[in-house]
């Protein structure tokens, strides 16, 4: 079989083969949500959160919501992908000189490998809402390194490797509220700390309405031999309220700012009663995608409803020949 990601295998990568009959190109996991109401301490709901392979298994750095209605970022391990074992304490942020450094609160993380260390980008307090950024090498240890961008601001998401030989970050230029506005923007960095020649990957809107309020880039982009394969979330407004779906785009592998192609219509939406029902109805919102190379298994990891953790999962090839005869001409 020819090989799609250029990535590592992961064995044990959680997944479920497709149901019979689904005619879905995403499909979710059977056992979803796999993190519910009240897991630990003072948490009431962890969702939109970020997982990883790592010596075997599995950590993840988790958004909680705790009791008093404010987010933070948990650490927490797992072996099989699916049933995780969450600090109860928020992870202890230190400076580069090694003085705490709380965060006032962090949400939506992203979690991930460059070289031999590990970055988790998140959104944090500037004050007002920015890109978090810091690193640890052995989850032990975690330094809070220089806010990559000014407010406001918020999905940042590194890909992960340098291209031509920069860091490149996407994020999300927003306001100080639950934005009505929002399109995906490229930075680069020779060094994580000086971001610029910032580029508009993809703006909201097209033909369907499901992407026409807001769009943000979900998990890390995987690498292909066809490009990146980015997940992102696409916002629409209705009477209610606003509606958080999926989609997925292929971008250039050496100029991300180029979108090769981008789904018409969205790949999940709410529709299952924890993704409708919820602390905030209507929300499918992910935030790591873990693939096997070996098998281009990818399994998504996607907050539901802001209150649950859920699974959901694709096969690469099936995505993007989806992705190249549903594509959206902006
Ligand atoms: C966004 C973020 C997400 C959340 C979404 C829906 O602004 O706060 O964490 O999932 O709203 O409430």
């Amino acid at each position: 079989m020819k090989q799609t990601i250029l990535g590592s295998a992961v064995p044990n990568l959680p997944w479920e083969d497709k149901p019979a009959g689904c005619r879905d190109v995403v499909w979710r996991y059977s056992g979803n949500p796999i993190i519910g109401w009240n897991p630990v301490g003072r948490v009431a709901r962890v969702f939109n959160s970020a997982a990883i392979p790592y010596e075997g298994a599995f950590v993840g750095v988790f958004r909680a919501d705790h009791r008093n209605a404010r987010a933070d970022l948990h650490f927490g391990r797992s072996a099989d992908g699916i049933h995780w074992d969450l600090d109860p304490e928020v992870i202890p942020w230190q400076d580069e000189n090694g003085r705490p450094k709380p965060n006032s609160y962090g949400y939506d993380p992203r979690l991930l490998k460059i070289e031999d260390t590990y970055y988790i980008l998140w959104c944090d307090d500037f004050p007002g809402a920015s890109i978090g950024l810091g690193r640890t090498q052995d989850f032990r240890t975690w330094i809070k390194m220089e806010n990559p961008l000014m407010p406001f601001n918020r999905n940042g998401v590194l890909f992960p490797r340098r291209i031509g030989g920069l860091y490149a970050l996407l994020s999300r230029p927003s306001d100080s509220g639950h934005t009505p506005f929002g399109d995906i923007v490229l930075s680069y960095s020779p060094d994580l700390t000086y971001w610029g020649r910032h580029r508009l990957v993809m703006s909201r809107g097209g033909q369907g309405w499901w992407q026409s309020t807001k769009i943000g880039a979900g998990p890390v982009p995987i690498e292909t031999t066809e490009g990146w394969l980015l997940f992102y979330h696409g916002v629409t407004t209705t009477c209610n309220g606003y509606v958080y779906s999926t989609g997925a785009a292929l971008l250039d592998l050496d100029d991300p700012s180029r979108v090769l192609y981008r789904t018409r219509d969205y790949i999940m939406t709410p529709e299952k009663e924890y993704e409708t029902t919820g602390f905030v109805p209507n929300v499918a919102f992910p935030c790591a995608a873990i693939a096997d190379a070996p098998t281009g298994r990818i399994t998504l990891y996607y907050g539901a409803a802001d209150t649950y953790t859920a699974l959901a999962f694709c096969q690469v090839d099936e995505l993007l020949d989806y992705l190249k005869q549903n594509s959206e001409v902006f």
